[in-house]
């Protein structure tokens, strides 16, 4: 008996300190410009040998596969090269969703490798046409179920949490107007987002049976998230109503840095976007300023691959900085949202970072970000790629969703 006494006792101080820990850690964090330690920006456009790369050509062949080998065995990790069976179940359809204007899905997604299984559920809206429609795919933080208050949405299985109550974040029928798909999944599918949690994530079907047997270059949480989304098109490719030509990954915060990463590797994604993806997202890590390598690495062990914290306080060390993430997209359109009141994230990290991304792009002649002043508030800029910092705080707003949709119709309709 008093054995469990202590263990409640130091699991309510753990709980404590891990869920204190991060409004304190924003309080304390350092949001002074002026206070910003010098720091130099590895170049995108020369190569780890120092040969200064002057076009697509030679960005292709030297470059991008450097970048992706660095990000991958330093920051975000690399999942086991396994073979996993994966089969689609469509649960649900139905051609009477939003007052009739849209069809709705529900597909099982089931992996299996070595005796382990795990399933995700997508939920996907898409106009009824009779044309292959365009998509967001763009994964929710709470349950399927949270996205709409549509009676018909089947829970995802690790949320209880009530039908609607995110949204505000998922304006699905202006999406539908505008003649776009919406594609989702609950993000826990593929890592319950806590390092005790490890064995339910889909690490294990790739042989490992606990966090201590992932390698320091081998992928976490957010390679779970970013694989998640690749598994998530893999299906939406097979889907004889979607243009799989068109597709848009998108995510927000923890969900915009695996939007990005995924995005970043796989160039089946027609258009990348990020939403207040912050520090291991679209933010420079050496402006540390607002949330840094040492406060994300701590407060969420789970979500980088083991070698980045070899970075915390370290950050000139690093081979590469977040703008080189971005490049990555190129030439694929790129949007970058940021919010005002989302210091946290810093929103000059993430906009510089778009700004010094936009020289890849300019080795394919498309124009990028225009100037290294950022816009004012509420003025997006939809160049081949975009950015806009919005009024408010950390969120997805319908302005946020309206952007997407102007950003999607310039890129994707100029090509018809
Ligand atoms: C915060 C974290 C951010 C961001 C955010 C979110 O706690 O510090 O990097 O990812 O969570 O995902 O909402």
């Amino acid at each position: 008996m008093k054995h469990l006494q202590i263990f409640a006792l130091i699991t309510v101080f753990c709980l404590g300190t891990v869920f204190d820990l991060y409004p304190q850690n924003q309080k304390e964090a350092n949001y002074d410009e002026n206070k910003i330690p010098p720091y130099t920006l590895p170049e995108v456009l020369v190569t780890k040998n120092g040969k200064r790369i002057t076009n697509a050509n030679d960005w292709e062949k030297y470059r991008r596969a450097e970048l992706i080998d660095i990000f991958t065995k330093e920051i975000y990790g690399k999942l086991p090269d396994k073979k996993i069976e994966v089969s689609y179940n469509i649960l649900e359809e139905s051609s009477k969703a939003c007052q009739g204007k849209a069809k709705r899905k529900q597909v099982e997604i089931l992996f299996k490798n070595g005796g382990v299984e795990r399933k995700a559920l997508m939920l996907i809206y898409l106009p009824k046409s009779e044309e292959k429609v365009p998509v967001f795919l763009h994964f929710n933080f709470q349950g399927n179920q949270t996205v709409s208050t549509d009676p018909e949405i089947t829970f995802s299985q690790y949320s209880k949490n009530p039908r609607g109550n995110q949204i505000s974040r998922w304006p699905i029928e202006k999406i539908i107007d505008a003649g776009y798909g919406v594609a989702t999944i609950h993000y826990w599918d593929f890592y319950l987002d806590q390092k005790e949690n490890f064995t339910e994530s889909i690490l294990p079907l790739f042989g490992y049976k606990s966090f201590s047997d992932v390698p320091n270059d081998g992928g976490l949480a957010i390679s779970a998230w970013a694989w998640g989304y690749q598994r998530a098109m893999d299906y939406l490719e097979s889907d004889k109503d979607i243009d799989a030509s068109k597709v848009i990954i998108a995510g927000h915060s923890r969900l915009g840095k695996a939007a990005l990463w995924a995005g970043a590797q796989d160039t089946r994604f027609a258009i990348v976007i990020s939403n207040n993806s912050g520090c291991g997202g679209a933010a420079l890590s050496m402006r540390r300023i607002g949330e840094t390598v040492n406060e994300i690495t701590k407060i969420f062990p789970h979500w980088f691959c083991k070698n980045f914290l070899k970075y915390r306080w370290n950050e000139d060390k690093l081979p590469v900085d977040q703008h080189e993430l971005l490049a990555l997209v190129a030439p694929r359109p790129l949007y970058v949202a940021s919010a005002e009141k989302d210091l946290w994230a810093d929103p000059k990290g993430e906009f510089l970072s778009a700004w010094y991304a936009s020289e890849v792009y300019k080795c394919y002649g498309y124009k990028g970000i225009p100037s290294a002043e950022m816009p004012a508030v509420n003025t997006p800029i939809m160049e081949r790629v975009g950015y806009h910092i919005r009024t408010g705080i950390h969120d997805v707003t319908d302005y946020d969703w309206e952007c997407f949709i102007k950003f999607a119709d310039k890129w994707l309709k100029k090509q018809e």
